[in-house]
């Protein structure tokens, strides 16, 4: 799946900027102008928008309209392209449904045949979560939304909304880069989704110069620059047909899980970051180059090599930035709070009705995301219930549908107490969600460290796989000290991070280390989470917390 982009063959036109919004009933269907309407901005939520509680807690269906003209050509294919409709979403164009996305958090991507004059696009986005939807949730009577993960349930257009054209015939509708790095030998494959009979690719180094140039989509670099934290070193390969031409950036690294280790490029790697949300100031979900830079410099100052996409796929800007700057991504499809519910998650009226939404959100993902060199693993779920037997078909199924599309190493984020997990031996790298003396043992550091050597070790005793903390924290509001240190300060913070980071450096099959959490984000309202989870090692605007220079040290000095 490619990102739109402007050059010589290709138009594109940005529908971003104010849309017209309104709360709409159920069955409504915009057959003619809405009215009644307010503005709202888009990349954003529009729940940060509001003023008034019954707004931005909004449970149901949400129109954004926009009237737009463009030039239009009968020789041109044109197509929509919406980044993210936050949730599912019925999409329309001049009254006429042309097509629906079924998640929120993937791009919507459809053929439009936009009329000579005013064009009027209709986005009616249902924010409700149900076991039909992912995340998962229950509508409650009256209409309260029920959900079990832990961030806020924003609503909107939340990444770019964009009109683009095609060549009718000719048009490059896909590309794969897949590197091999065997020894000194670097090859290349390309395939791309076409109907042209001719094409050509070329690729240049980093510097502009050009070291492959043909017609055949396998080709060999001598002197290959392999791409790392370190040296993010990108390539960039143009395909051209008669009719089209599009560029896409790759890197050549070679990723590989050991018993104990994690290798890149040969070389084992320990992962050292944190678990983020897209949730910012004024903005919310929505996607801010401005934000996103901020986030990226941040990230390198404090010496972390790795993210996590928690709980759902970012925007591919996001994904693009991680490239450029060296930073590793694990990419998460959006299956979070598929746990805690009565009767059980795993139920056959549960998690079982989410189970082919889930299957087509990875397909999905892997389709999006593959070129990007910084993904280095693809995290299936977060926390879901494993410890009841009923998730171990569901979970044969989801690795089956994953290991079909991809080589790259997978894993799930699991928080089941040891020995409950009935899916351990799936994964190719464990991954672990830890709050020892926060959630149990509240304020009692002591215990940090018999409790992670005890998972540690058991894990790798029963399952010989490296094993990633993906998460631990403790919530912290920024300016509250004390001494001894309590909980919610940042003296706490910090130490917490030091027992918990003492701890890992003392079992080497450890292959990571990812806090939670980069920075303060909304969740929904509830007693524990005074103005939302307060975790970050960074406030919600981005500014350290004592913690950061902890880690700042620590990160640096791990290699
Ligand atoms: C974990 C969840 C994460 C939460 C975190 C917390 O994976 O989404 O925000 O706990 O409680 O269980 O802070």
């Amino acid at each position: 799946m490619l990102y739109p982009k402007l050059n010589e063959k290709r138009e594109l036109y940005s529908l971003n900027g104010l849309f017209r919004y309104k709360e709409v009933e159920n069955e409504y269907l915009p057959v003619a102008p809405a009215v009644g309407t307010r503005l709202i901005a888009v990349p954003a939520s529009m729940n940060e928008q509001m003023t008034e509680h019954k707004h931005r807690e909004y449970v149901g269906k949400v129109l954004y309209e926009k009237t737009f003209s463009l030039p239009v050509s009968p020789d041109l294919e044109y197509r929509l392209r919406i980044g993210s409709t936050g949730h599912r979403a019925d999409i329309y164009l001049n009254g006429e449904k042309i097509g629906e996305n079924d998640n929120g958090f993937l791009p919507f991507d459809t053929e439009i045949h936009p009329a000579v004059g005013d064009n009027r696009l209709s986005v009616v986005i249902d924010n409700r979560l149900t076991f039909e939807t992912l995340p998962v949730g229950i509508i409650r009577e009256g209409g309260v939304q029920d959900i079990r993960h832990d961030f806020y349930n924003y609503t909107g257009i939340h990444r770019d909304c964009l009109v683009y054209t095609l060549p009718k015939t000719g048009a490059i509708r896909d590309i794969t880069v897949e590197t091999f790095v065997d020894g000194d030998e670097k090859k290349l494959r390309f395939t791309v989704k076409t109907d042209a009979k001719n094409v050509r690719y070329t690729v240049k180094d980093a510097s502009g110069s050009v070291v492959y140039d043909g017609k055949s989509g396998d080709a060999v670099l001598a002197d290959a620059h392999l791409w790392s934290p370190e040296d993010p070193y990108l390539y960039t390969l143009t395909v051209s047909t008669d009719t089209d031409r599009y560029d896409e950036r790759f890197g050549i690294r070679k990723i590989e899980v050991t018993s104990d280790s994690l290798l890149l490029n040969g070389k084992p790697i320990h992962l050292k970051g944190f678990g983020l949300h897209e949730d910012a100031p004024f903005f919310g979900k929505g996607n801010s180059s401005v934000i996103n830079i901020r986030t990226f410099e941040l990230l390198k100052w404090i010496n972390a090599n790795c993210i996590r996409t928690s709980h759902y796929p970012y925007a591919e800007e996001i994904l693009d930035l991680a490239d450029e700057y060296g930073i590793l991504v694990i990419d998460e499809v959006q299956a979070v709070g598929i746990n805690w519910w009565r009767g059980g998650s795993f139920a056959e009226d549960h998690a079982y009705k989410t189970l082919p939404l889930h299957k087509r959100c990875i397909e999905k993902l892997i389709d999006r995301d593959k070129n990007h060199p910084s993904v280095i693993m693809w995290s299936l779920a977060n926390e879901p219930a494993t410890e009841e037997p009923e998730c171990r078909r569901y979970f044969e199924e989801i690795f089956a549908t994953a290991r079909s599309l991809t080589k790259l190493p997978l894993t799930v984020a699991e928080c089941t107490a040891y020995p409950d997990s009935k899916i351990e031996d799936l994964p190719d790298v464990l991954s672990i969600n830890r709050y020892f003396s926060w959630y149990t043992d509240s304020g009692e550091l002591s215990v940090i460290a018999p409790q992670m050597d005890h998972i540690l070790s058991s894990l790798y005793r029963d399952f010989k796989k490296p094993i990633i903390v993906t998460e631990f924290g403790a919530d912290t509001i920024a300016g509250f000290h004390s001494l001894p240190e309590e909980m919610f300060s940042e003296e706490y913070q910090y130490r917490f991070l030091e027992e918990n980071c003492k701890e890992i450096d003392r079992h080497p099959y450890c292959v990571g280390e990812l806090v939670w959490h980069f920075a303060d984000f909304r969740t929904k309202q509830e007693v524990r989470r005074p103005g939302g989870n307060k975790k970050g090692v960074f406030t919600k605007d981005r500014e350290p917390k004592m913690a950061a220079f902890f880690l700042k040290k620590r990160f640096e000095s791990l290699k």
